[in-house]
């Protein structure tokens, strides 16, 4: 074997090698472990257990004494701007805005006498967002997204005529047994 055929040969097995690798890498097999994986980690990713609460592990510190801040207590799922500080009060919508079909009732507990009380959280809708309050995001007993209707991050103008979201009241519907 001359010198010229060794290097030739020694190219061929080379690039034999080359494109074994590379096809063993970007085969259809190896897309589909692949894809495989990806499907698996995408189906396991939203069961994994996550912190909602949106306070870094805090409980929700509730006042009674003003109603005009996020900590008051009946906000403890109030996620949303607070009416009152929109031309409304704490249960009633600003005028030229009508009151959500729908709602999120979350369950808060009153400091002045440790009762726990059932709260509808309605958006009003029909209007541009308030830009006159803080944005109020608290979660107390709130669940990821994927369990529906455990859920607060949602327009409840959803089932209006007119579903553009204003603000948000906060009325009490009784005492959580
Ligand atoms: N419930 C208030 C709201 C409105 C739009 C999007 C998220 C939350």
């Amino acid at each position: 074997m001359s010198i010229f055929d060794k290097i030739t040969d020694w190219m061929d097995r080379a690039t034999e090698a080359g494109v074994r690798s590379v096809a063993h890498k970007s085969g259809r097999r190896s897309f589909l472990a692949r894809a495989g994986l990806g499907l698996v980690g995408a189906a396991v990713l939203p069961v994994l257990p996550f912190d909602r609460s949106g306070s870094g592990g805090r409980a929700f510190a509730a006042q009674t004494s003003d109603e005009y801040a996020c900590d008051y207590w009946r906000y403890c799922a109030l996620d949303g701007n607070l009416c009152n500080s929109c031309g409304g009060t704490l249960t009633q919508c600003p005028p030229g805005s009508e009151v959500s079909k729908v709602s999120w009732v979350g369950t808060c507990t009153n400091p002045t006498d440790g009762k726990d009380y059932l709260v509808s959280y309605n958006d009003c809708c029909g209007r541009s967002e308030c830009d006159n309050s803080p944005f109020c995001n608290s979660n107390e007993r709130e669940r990821p997204g994927y369990r529906m209707g455990l859920h607060n991050d949602i327009n409840w103008c959803m089932a209006n005529a007119s579903q553009g979201y204003h603000c948000t009241v906060a009325a009490l519907v009784g005492i959580a047994e």
